[in-house]
């Protein structure tokens, strides 16, 4: 029963991507040493990451699904008889089940497409194919670029493209802008595209956020150490590293690091590398940008989005917005 409604692809239209022990062995190789947060998400990192989502101090999660929920009545008025759900980055998550729902009162057979490179993106089709009888599914499995390109010309059936969580905060101004473009080029007359994105708010409500009391964050960055130790061959030792995250007031961003606590080596194989860090050396792993309203609305203007609305939980936490080409 289920089989039939569930098909994958694996395009690989985006240019080759370097492999991980490529892309570790330049990012660790440079002045200021950087590990890209795409590599956070092993199945264990996964694992954090859903703990995170649900820890007291982290309030995006929380909060977009407040707003998500405010969407049930409003959403429905912004789509006709032809749209499928598209979402960037897979979700089982009670997220995709909120805009699943509104679509299944809308139509008699739901059509979604997540685009993710993960694993989990077969996990979490099945987990949904069980809970919506109408539901079909395309995985696609690849990078947002390669996705967006296997989307680009697909057919004539409009698009509603989800990008949630803020996960485009972790994109430097210049790449955010070109993947927006590369959204908006995608997009069709009448696709829609609706961005979740954290807003700037009190330093102490950001900090806490990402630095947790139980230590599920500090887990969560020094997890990529331990899969570049099972996957590279590397000999990191996770106790000479500490979680370091700020939240930089100039660019609007939390940025978080691992510190390494003595000086050390550390040997990693497969990316033909002997690292060497200094006390209090800080390899950086991720930026989460926060905007203001104002931010969000130049964001999409720069690129040509037309705004159609903008909503907030209310304490002004986390907002999502719905554009279209
Ligand atoms: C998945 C990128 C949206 O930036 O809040 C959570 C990742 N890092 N805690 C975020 C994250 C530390 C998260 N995003």
């Amino acid at each position: 029963v289920i089989d039939n409604r569930l098909q994958y692809f694996k395009p690989h239209a985006s240019r080759i991507e370097k492999t991980f022990a490529e892309e570790i062995s330049f990012s660790l190789n440079r002045h200021c040493k950087f590990i890209s947060p795409k590599f956070f998400y092993d199945k264990k990192g996964s694992d954090l990451f859903e703990k995170i989502c649900m820890l007291p101090e982290y309030y995006p999660t929380k909060t977009e699904i407040t707003i998500l929920k405010k969407l049930q009545n409003e959403l429905p008025s912004y789509l006709d008889k032809n749209f499928r759900v598209v979402e960037l980055g897979s979700g089982a998550s009670v997220k995709t089940r909120i805009i699943l729902d509104i679509f299944s009162q809308i139509y008699d057979v739901v059509e979604y497409f997540p685009i993710d490179i993960s694993e989990i993106l077969a996990e979490s089709s099945e987990s949904l194919l069980k809970d919506y009888d109408h539901l079909h599914i395309t995985g696609i499995i690849d990078t947002y670029e390669g996705g967006l390109e296997f989307l680009k010309n697909y057919d004539e059936k409009k698009n509603l493209i989800l990008f949630l969580g803020s996960s485009f905060g972790n994109f430097s101004p210049v790449d955010g802008h070109e993947f927006l473009q590369k959204i908006n080029s995608t997009m069709k007359k009448g696709d829609l595209f609706l961005i979740g994105l954290d807003l700037v708010k009190d330093r102490q409500i950001l900090e806490s956020a990402y630095d947790d009391s139980q230590g599920i964050t500090a887990e969560f960055n020094l997890n990529v150490l331990s899969r570049i130790n099972d996957e590279l061959d590397a000999d990191f030792n996770l106790n000479n590293f500490s979680h370091h995250s700020l939240y930089n007031e100039h660019d609007q961003r939390i940025e978080m690091y691992l510190k390494s606590l003595v000086n050390q080596s550390v040997v990693i194989s497969k990316s033909d590398l002997l690292l060497n860090l200094e006390k209090d050396e800080l390899i950086h792993t991720e930026y989460s940008h926060k905007y203001k309203l104002s931010d969000i609305h130049k964001l999409l203007d720069d690129v040509g989005f037309d705004i159609k609305h903008t909503w907030l939980d209310d304490k002004n936490y986390f907002s999502l917005t719905l554009a279209s080409k």
